[in-house]
């Protein structure tokens, strides 16, 4: 182990706790305030703001207006700050203006460290215990004078004390009464995002990044600005600005420059900057031989590169490091470990900087013949070896589970296997896996039960991962939580309930206590409404999202069986089989599941602690959510649940779905209840949530019905009461096709509008062409929802379908293939009468039609009886060949309304 001393644990605690240089300090006072001015001036609609999230106007509060009036003790940025903040946010939460305090009086709010504030106000009986980063607010009550004191225990701790104080009259709380006082848990609360200099973004579902375009960073860093105020208002204090798969070339030297106005945007929220760096920078960037990190030209050159950082940006936060995984460049190239990587690295930043050095390194050419051998397992046979080896300043950041962000995972056994060094642990708000903000999956609670996982060390009390993650379970300086955010330009996270996500981690890693469904309250009365019905809708909606997820994508730990080799959005069951990059689920027509077992498997269980792994080394006492990733059970093995797993997974799928329909007549509930726009926003976005699910269901429920043989109980898989297939209906124009994967389609089979050969094999049509009538020319309509019937002339692909059902009203959901390489259009006739047409202009992953972008429009209320002709025409439009899949028939009865009682207010999360 190495000696532990150079590092002050105060250094430490905080890490960026470089003084800026006072000239410099005045050049960035005066560019905190024009970015003020800026973002004051720039109105909301053509500028991307902080008010498109939680911090907005409240037009709900209930409480009188009072007119704060704040102060400042000191003259730093961040008390700059810190009073503006305060002013613009009475202002926009209580409409406060002078004449508006109670009684006619002003209520004078005083702002300060704690140092200053015990100078200023000998009286106040400000707390003596304030952890760095804590606040204090008090309400100094005398009834002829009352004020307000909001103290920090550092600059930092101010500013979140205000935008605390600021979230208490948004969420409608009695501010008159306060004396409450905070601190984050954890040290390290950071956003990474994933941008690359050219502007796009990794796994970023929200456009263009925010930070960079054309390999440099953008002139207009306004909504940089406004990023660092949404991140501080919850508490994060560092960004990780770019791709952990990292370009060299933000290490040179113009481009550190440029990193520096990034850092001067963010400072005046406390934000700090931090950077993705390749090992291999000492040769890509400084011309160097080698990149060994025991060479040491390689050290002087990481040594000269790390102040020439800190002299662009004195409070500079640190580097993450991606190494030897999924093809970066790392130390095992010349031999080195991960430690002496990491601790050149350090050595480099120390005594300010910190090396976030993730543990996401594994193998992804495995041997899928070998059944001992387990992804699973790399995190924890790589770096637990090398506990004790980490220089002070280096974190290890671990993925939450020992795979990569899916929708269940167990706990990763690294965070229990370090017990030297401090730890960070890495989430993903960016929905890569699940739903990528086209679904509503609201995280929060997963995290939670991560935080919360216990493994049973020797106190329990400090057996969790959050007391791991505080440094308290093993006594280590540092730790924390990063956040994987990939804000875009669009409206952030490009959807405006996934937000929620971005809120809950950084309230989180300031106290990960906190119940998931305070969050939700709190962020729902922040950004939605104060309306005690709304609130109980939307947070219901969240807190069901990611169980609904789950069932309908990857239940019983078999994980999202997702395009795990492209999308990483569709379902395709079989992409994670047979091949390196290990994320099997090992289904075969005897059964399902990963044996991960010491007895039998891959022995995984084993870097558990003994009593964890004894829980999960038996299906008896496995959870059933984690079932699958720890066995391999025949199919007809019941589960904790009593029921076999082929029908737990039936049911799972079947339930999921439905709980997403639900999602929508939630919605339409609020709908005079909330901004319309909102309103308008959302409601698409669930509905196709709710179709997208169904394609979930189908697929999944379809391979494994097929696979395994066995019937569904209920009778559903393979039996869709109301649908008619694509391939049977009589075609014109259209050809059968065979979608790849097969279980994307239903039956496996679509029909394309000139199919090519990307799009499968095509068929004869197996239907029969009772319709042989030459294809009609339709005229140029426009109908009501806005798409356009086929150009004049144009000769469009047809099916045609009789209706043979009970006469009544009908929903008549079309299924089909929106490609984004072109926009094809749709209409729908009945009778050879057109009442529906629409475009098909979803922007969805993939370029062949399958489960990424199966998709549906949906007719409502339509008088349907025996005979009746349905045509559904399609017009190919590129590579988009209005491919088609079925359409289905469901008959239309009324929702009930939703009837719950409004929820009981809660109490204060501090
Ligand atoms: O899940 C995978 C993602 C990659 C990502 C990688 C990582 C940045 O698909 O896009 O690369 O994880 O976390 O390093």
């Amino acid at each position: 182990m190495i000696e532990r001393k150079a590092m002050a644990t105060a250094a430490l605690r905080f890490p960026m706790q470089t003084p800026v240089p006072p000239t410099r300090q005045k050049g960035i006072a005066a560019l905190a305030s024009s970015l003020f001015l800026i973002v004051a001036a720039i109105s909301p609609a053509c500028a991307q703001t902080a008010d498109q999230a939680w911090l907005r106007p409240s037009t709900m509060v209930q409480r009188p207006t009072i007119s704060l009036e704040p102060r400042a003790l000191g003259y730093g940025i961040m008390e700059q700050t810190a009073v503006r903040e305060l002013t613009d946010g009475n202002a926009r939460l209580l409409g406060g203006s002078s004449d508006s305090a109670p009684g006619g009086e002003k209520v004078e709010a005083i702002l300060g460290t704690v140092d200053e504030v015990r100078r200023a106000l000998p009286d106040v009986p400000i707390p003596r215990d304030l952890a760095p980063e804590g606040y204090w607010i008090y309400w100094n009550g005398a009834e002829d004078k009352p004020s307000l004191v909001i103290a920090g225990a550092d600059h930092a701790g101010l500013i979140y004390g205000v935008f605390a104080f600021l979230r208490l009259i948004a969420t409608d709380h009695d501010i008159t009464q306060l004396d409450l006082h905070s601190a984050p848990a954890f040290h390290i609360r950071w956003v990474d995002q994933w941008d690359n200099p050219d502007g796009t973004i990794e796994r970023g579902y929200a456009g263009r990044s925010i930070f960079f375009e054309g390999g440099d960073v953008r002139q207009d860093l306004a909504p940089v600005a406004e990023y660092a105020r949404l991140l501080a208002s919850v508490g994060i204090n560092g960004c990780n600005l770019n791709n952990v798969n990292a370009s060299p070339d933000l290490l040179k030297h113009d481009r550190l420059q440029q990193i520096a106005r990034i850092a001067d945007a963010m400072r005046p929220w406390g934000v700090h900057v931090a950077l993705s760096v390749a090992i291999d920078s000492p040769k890509t960037v400084g011309g160097l031989t080698t990149f060994d990190p025991k060479d040491s030209a390689v050290k002087a050159w990481w040594a000269a590169k790390a102040k020439d950082i800190f002299d662009l940006v004195p409070d500079f936060a640190g580097f993450t490091v991606k190494a030897d995984s999924e093809g970066q460049p790392g130390p095992a190239s010349y031999g080195r470990s991960p430690a002496e990587a990491a601790n050149t690295l350090a050595a480099a930043l120390a005594p300010h900087g910190l090396v976030l050095y993730r543990s996401f390194v594994y193998n992804h050419h495995l041997d899928w013949t070998n059944p001992k051998a387990d992804r699973a397992r790399a995190a924890y046979d790589i770096f637990h070896p090398l506990d004790g080896q980490f220089a002070p300043n280096v974190i290890i950041q671990t993925k939450e589970g020992p795979i990569d962000f899916q929708v269940r995972e167990p706990v990763s056994p690294l965070f229990a296997g370090l017990p030297h060094t401090s730890q960070a642990m890495e989430v993903q708000i960016t929905q890569e896996y699940t739903g990528q903000q086209r679904h509503l999956v609201y995280l929060a609670p997963k995290w939670r039960e991560v935080l919360d996982f216990n493994f049973q060390l020797n106190s329990w009390d400090t057996s969790t991962v959050q007391a791991i993650l505080s440094g308290e379970a093993f006594k280590q300086p540092t730790g924390g939580m990063v956040g994987v955010a990939n804000v875009g330009r669009d409206a952030w996270l490009g959807s405006p309930l996934a937000l929620a996500n971005l809120y809950a981690m950084g309230r989180l890693a300031w106290n990960p206590g906190l119940d998931p469904e305070a969050i939700a309250e709190e962020w729902t009365r922040q950004t939605i409404s104060n309306d005690d019905r709304v609130v109980q809708i939307v947070d219901t909606m969240l807190m069901d999202s990611w169980p609904a997820y789950e069932n309908y994508t990857g239940p019983f730990g078999l994980q999202t069986l997702t395009d795990i080799t492209g999308s990483h959005y569709g379902p395709n069951v079989e992409s994670s089989e047979r091949n390196g990059w290990g994320q099997w689920h090992n289904a075969d027509q005897q059964g399902v599941g990963m044996d991960r077992t010491h007895a039998y498997g891959t022995r995984f269980v084993d870097q558990y602690p003994p009593q964890v792994a004894h829980l999960y080394e038996l299906p008896v006492s496995t959870p059933d959510e984690l079932m699958l990733f720890f066995h391999h059970l025949t199919w007809n093995h019941p589960l904790g649940n009593g029921k076999s797993a082929i029908q737990s997974i039936y049911d799972s799928h079947y339930e999921g779905a439905a709980k997403a329909a639900e999602f929508v007549q939630d919605w339409t509930s609020l709908k005079d209840r909330i901004d319309p726009k909102l309103y308008a926003d959302v409601l698409p976005r669930l509905e196709y949530q709710a179709g997208h699910a169904i394609v979930w269901r189908d697929a999944v429920v379809q391979y494994f019905h097929k696979l395994s043989g066995l019937p569904d109980e209920e009778g559903r898989a393979g039996s869709y009461p109301g649908r008619l297939e694509a391939e049977s209906a009589r075609l014109t124009g259209y050809k059968v096709i065979d979608i790849t994967p097969w279980e994307d389609a239903s039956m496996g089979k679509a029909v394309s509008c000139g199919a090519t050969a990307s799009e499968g094999a095509e068929q004869p049509a197996s239907g029969q062409a009772l319709y042989q009538g030459t294809a009609s020319v339709v005229p140029n309509t426009t109908q009501k929802d806005g798409g356009a019937l086929a150009p004049e002339g144009t000769v469009p692909c047809a099916a045609d379908f009789t209706f043979t059902g009970k006469p009544g009203v009908y929903d008549i959901a079309v299924q089909y293939f929106d490609l984004s390489d072109g926009v094809a259009k749709f209409s729908f006739r009945l009778n050879g009468q057109p009442i529906a047409a629409w475009s098909a202009d979803a922007s969805l992953p993939s370029h062949i039609p399958n489960g990424d972008n199966s998709t549906r429009h949906t007719i409502p209320n339509i008088a349907l009886k025996p005979g009746d002709f349905l045509r559904v025409e399609g017009i190919p439009d590129g590579h988009d060949r209005a491919a088609l899949d079925y359409i289905e028939l469901t008959p239309n009865e009324p929702s009930p309304a939703a009837s719950a009682e409004p929820p009981t207010p809660r109490d204060t999360n501090p």
